[in-house]
């Protein structure tokens, strides 16, 4: 039997309810992200172990939680020397290749590597007419990023081995801040108002003080966020409003150019044959807050941030329409490609194979809950704190541990440590922190247990004081 094709499309802070297929449309219509899940799986229960860019793609890649690959924050870059799944594909036979955003860094130590071919966007990159590293030098490309990266693509499926299997990275850069729409879109939604979010005015008065501190809210978008001024004579809640509609505009707008180029990548694979052996997964490198908790941005472990959208269609052994919700994370990516190709797991990828969710199975002992570390305190543009915690699959615990720890991109001062609990079901949107509630003290110390015990599976130290 021939072995599956592997297509990963990842995108950059694209939320899951700015997902159709997700969000029922309440703020965006996706019709090709939702053809994939309607081909396919949507995990309903899919997180991150660190809501940032550079740390999440590197769990991605290795399988390992960040403070085992080092890539804590965003200014701690990926040494290009550990065992990636690309790697491992590449050295049982795959043809690999990476096109779009890659920073986990450049230069001998970070560059690419596993990939026969690769294209790669100096750090964040541009959305118009971006520079784009190769092995042998740099090249301005003219045209919107979106389309580039997918032209990369299609040019590379068309030219490559077809005797051989392949592994194909679509890394976008949308829609990342500061979310520059093409000219294609640039006029969407101009005569329509979106749905604000139902915590826009969240006024976070039981939440800890460092959290609500964080640099996050509509008010902190600056003029390259908003690309007009200001009206004058808003009221401050007019504002607010104003601004939530321009920047979830632009959002929307640099997803449906995404959306438009899936669909691109899904036609080709329809024209000639491949879907039923590939592999397509789409997946965003974590969350993002649209408006919610007043907020935009991600790196706090409440449940838009964490949350990573994940759609796969493998019609072998996925049944269209299906929907999962037990719990997967970003470091069991890795694992699970392998198992579906067919390679050997490492022993030392910490991730677990979701093979078995795939086709409706639900392994006994499947983890029930999950840890979150986020170690970049109080970095500099959004002050938001250093914590962790543990998701079950009722329940939320988080530690502000609020201390940089010498981390690099943290900063400090130390602050006092603080506690927060939500109560998933009573309080989907986490509004109110129970932590101090006498009646939840039974449930605390449970969960405070069940944090300590995830620290020493994946082998991270508790914070002491
Ligand atoms: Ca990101």
């Amino acid at each position: 039997m021939s072995r599956p094709n592997l297509i990963f499309i990842m995108s950059d802070d694209h939320a899951a309810h700015a997902i159709s297929a997700y969000s029922g449309g309440r703020i965006n219509k996706t019709p090709q992200l939702d053809r994939l899940a309607a081909g396919g799986i949507r995990f309903d229960a899919c997180f991150c172990t660190n809501s940032i860019c550079t740390p999440s793609r590197a769990a991605v890649l290795t399988g390992t939680y960040n403070h085992v690959n080092g890539v804590t924050t965003l200014d701690t870059l990926m040494d290009n020397r550990l065992q990636t799944y690309p790697k491992l594909m590449q050295a049982a036979g795959y043809q690999t290749a990476v096109f779009g955003k890659w920073h986990l860094g450049h230069g001998p130590l970070h560059d690419p590597t596993g990939f026969d071919e690769w294209a790669v966007l100096p750090d964040q990159g541009e959305y118009h007419d971006p520079e784009f590293l190769y092995l042998d030098g740099r090249r301005t490309i003219e045209g919107y990023a979106t389309d580039i990266i997918t032209d990369m693509s299609l040019d590379w499926l068309e030219t490559r081995d077809h005797s051989r299997p392949f592994a194909l990275m679509v890394h976008h850069k949308a829609p990342h801040r500061h979310w520059e729409p093409d000219a294609k879109h640039a006029s969407m939604y101009e005569n329509e108002t979106i749905p604000e979010p139902h915590t826009l005015w969240d006024d976070h008065a039981t939440r800890s003080a460092a959290a609500a501190a964080a640099k996050l809210h509509m008010m902190d978008l600056d003029e390259a966020d908003l690309k007009a001024p200001v009206p004058e004579g808003l009221t401050p809640r007019e504002e607010v409003s104003w601004r939530y509609q321009r920047y979830i505009k632009d959002y929307l707008r640099c997803v449906a150019s995404i959306d438009d180029n899936i669909g691109r990548l899904l036609d080709y694979l329809d024209d000639h044959d491949l879907t039923e052996n590939t592999i397509v997964v789409y997946t965003s490198d974590q969350g993002f807050f649209l408006g919610d908790h007043g907020w935009f941005d991600k790196r706090f472990m409440y449940e838009e941030s964490l949350a990573m959208p994940l759609l796969m269609r493998y019609p072998k052994e996925i049944e269209g329409g299906a929907i999962c919700e037990a719990i997967v994370l970003n470091v069991d990516f890795a694992p699970t490609f392998l198992d579906l190709c067919g390679i050997p797991v490492p022993e030392d990828m910490q991730g677990t194979s979701f093979r078995p969710l795939l086709s409706g199975d639900h392994p006994d002992g499947w983890q029930r809950s999950m840890y979150y570390r986020y170690w970049m305190h109080r970095d500099r543009d959004h002050n938001v704190p250093a914590h962790y915690g543990v998701r079950t699959m009722t329940h939320k615990l988080i530690h502000y541990y609020n201390d940089p720890l010498g981390q690099p991109g943290a900063h400090g001062p130390v602050d006092p440590p603080e506690w927060e609990l939500y109560d998933l079901e009573a309080d989907p949107f986490e509004i109110d922190n129970v932590y101090a509630q006498p009646e939840n003290a039974d449930l605390v110390a449970e969960l405070k247990g069940e944090l300590a015990r995830l620290q020493a599976v994946v082998g991270d130290e508790p914070y002491v004081t």
